[in-house]
């Protein structure tokens, strides 16, 4: 069976995750141990990030690569047209992955520090409870540290951009069904993943606790005005996403908190 090493709430693992469900195919999650578990893939792929496919024999990293791959392999279902659209599709998903991408996940350290429950829910379900109220109850400043200066955190630059990139995107969606057209593409799958940082999806997709389903991003994930992109997201996640599959856990699981790698 296919096996997808990962992290859940990494949105490039759920970009596979949508795709693979998409094509109807059955795979098995394997949750690996930031540091420690990313040995193992190192091993196994010659580089440490997650998402990895592993597949009878073929190892392939990165969710871009991994999209091609599976086309190749299992072209029922194709997210990947020829042509024109071709160019369209893979031009998007790599505005998805780079610059959608870093806004969101600048957005995801916001509503972290915006608010405390927010935080201490994405922590995994093996913190101990006294860990988890004191990392809530830590003020903004002190979780973030200097980090968020560098990183641009310090302004809200990174919000009036995910805001122009939603408004883009309604204008797209308002007039037809999927970013590039009448189907569903890899185009579609990478937005749709890489905005989850911006607003966990509410339902039974991905392993976050139920207080994070439906959060993100205070004054955007909430706002009417991009009632478009997630209605449009929403009816991706139930026309092609599974409910989710058990993960398997690593046996080395010390319970740290997951990690969010922001480049
Ligand atoms: N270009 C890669 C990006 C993958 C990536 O950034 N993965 C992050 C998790 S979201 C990761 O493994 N971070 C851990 C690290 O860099 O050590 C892809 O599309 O798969």
């Amino acid at each position: 069976m296919i096996e997808l090493y990962q992290f859940e709430i990494s949105s490039y693992a759920e970009k596979v995750r949508f795709i693979l469900d998409y094509k109807g195919l059955e795979y098995k999650k394997v949750e690996v141990t930031p540091a420690i578990g990313q040995v193992e893939v190192f091993q196994m792929s010659g580089q440490r990030q997650v998402p990895v496919l592993k597949d009878d024999g073929t190892v392939v990293a990165d969710s871009t690569a991994i999209a091609e791959y599976l086309d190749r392999k299992y072209s029922d279902k194709p997210v990947i047209p020829h042509g024109k659209l071709r160019g369209q599709v893979m031009i998007m998903e790599q505005w998805a992955d780079e610059i959608f991408g870093m806004n969101a996940r600048k957005g995801l350290l916001t509503s972290m520090t915006q608010n405390p429950s927010f935080r201490s829910a994405l922590l995994p379900s093996a913190t101990p409870d006294m860990l988890k109220s004191w990392v809530g109850s830590l003020p903004s400043f002190d979780f973030l540290g200097n980090l968020g200066s560098p990183i641009g955190l310090s302004t809200d630059k990174f919000k009036d951009d995910i805001r122009q990139n939603l408004s883009w995107l309604c204008s797209i969606l308002s007039e037809q069904p999927y970013l590039t057209g009448d189907q569903p593409t890899l185009a579609d799958f990478s937005v749709a993943a890489l905005s989850m940082y911006i607003k966990f999806p509410t339902g039974n997709y991905i392993d976050v606790p139920e207080s994070v389903k439906g959060q993100g991003v205070p004054g955007i994930a909430d706002n009417e005005l991009y009632e478009t992109f997630w209605t449009w997201r929403d009816k991706l996640y139930s026309d092609f996403r599974q409910t989710s599959i058990p993960t398997a856990r690593p046996s080395a699981d010390s319970g740290r908190p997951t990690s969010i790698s922001i480049d």
